[in-house]
């Protein structure tokens, strides 16, 4: 997807340049916040957000430092998801995980710094755009909350418990890919609509193709997990089912996952009815997932 690489190559771009304008950090912990957020991931929700804005007739070019915040949270779950007392995973993004290059105790600051630097880069932005204080300032509500302990963060705790206490069906699988997947979708598509100047409808409907995005998403994730391949996907395979994780796929079986897949897939579509041809790139990105292997 053409449209895709544009956008993902544009942030890639600004990260760069965030990243080497850092200032008065030890090197150390700037080595090590650059290490996992310039090691080459898809870029997918800053991307979104982008081609949001640009949706609802908005400017992306100006929601370049929110898209960027955005990408830095992720990066920041993703570090803390690969420490030992988490999932324990010594491969991400194609390199050795942040911890066994920088030791558990310097990969914790790694992800914080990269946290608590997006927070800042939001409120900053906010207060650059005093014509737009209020929806910048909702869109960095949006985004922060979808992390938060009512988004990803929650999300990763019931995972987590779920896991280590051998428990949960159907419903907490429901709750689980909700929070510690879709919610990294849903709020940084409702920010885009702050950003924009959009209505309600209008953020309702991206929420709604961000959940179902998310779904499939994280379904397809479970899936590679299983039939996926570790150069392909830069991360271990096979992890989920030793490890006795709550997945669509121990929920299901392999032909149920991929029947929710479609499901969500056509799920996604619908919520796009919003924006009748304006939603081509969101209805390429769905369909492009189809064939993921990474
Ligand atoms: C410190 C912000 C913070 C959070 C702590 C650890 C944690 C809570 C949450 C983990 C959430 C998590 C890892 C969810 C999995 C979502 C998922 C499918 C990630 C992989 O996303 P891709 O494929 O990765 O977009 P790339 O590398 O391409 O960016």
């Amino acid at each position: 997807m053409n449209a895709l690489k544009e956008y993902a190559a544009r942030v890639e771009k600004a990260l760069k340049a965030k990243v080497e304008g850092m200032e008065g950090v030890p090197p150390l912990l700037q080595e090590a916040m650059a290490y996992s957020l310039m090691a080459g991931g898809k870029r997918l929700r800053p991307v979104m957000l982008l081609a949001a804005v640009d949706m609802l007739g908005g400017d992306s070019g100006d929601a370049m430092d929110p898209a960027c915040a955005v990408e830095m949270i992720h990066t920041s779950s993703l570090i803390h998801d690969d420490l030992p007392g988490m999932d324990d995973d010594v491969l991400r993004r194609g390199r050795p995980t942040n911890h066994v290059v920088y030791g558990e105790g310097q990969a914790i600051l790694a992800g914080d710094g990269l946290l608590n630097w997006a927070g800042e880069i939001l409120a900053r932005d906010a207060l650059a755009h005093p014509g737009q204080l209020e929806n910048r300032v909702r869109a960095m509500e949006e985004i922060l909350r979808g992390a938060g302990p009512q988004g990803m963060m929650g999300g990763q705790c019931l995972d987590l418990s779920c896991q280590q206490e051998n428990r949960g069906g159907e419903k907490e699988l429901m709750e689980i890919q909700l929070g510690k997947t879709c919610r990294m979708f849903i709020h940084p598509l409702r920010a885009a609509g702050w950003l924009a100047g959009a209505g309600e409808a209008e953020r309702e409907a991206l929420g709604r193709y961000g959940e179902a995005f998310g779904r499939m998403f994280q379904t397809a994730d479970d899936l590679l997990d299983v039939e996926g391949s570790q150069a392909e996907l830069g991360k271990s395979v096979g992890k989920d089912a030793q490890e006795g994780k709550l997945t669509a796929v121990a929920v299901y079986g392999l032909e149920g996952a991929r029947k929710m897949v479609r499901d969500q897939m056509e799920l996604a579509l619908a919520a796009l009815e919003e924006f009748g041809q304006q939603g081509a790139f969101f209805r390429e990105l769905v369909l492009s997932m189809k064939g993921r292997k990474s």
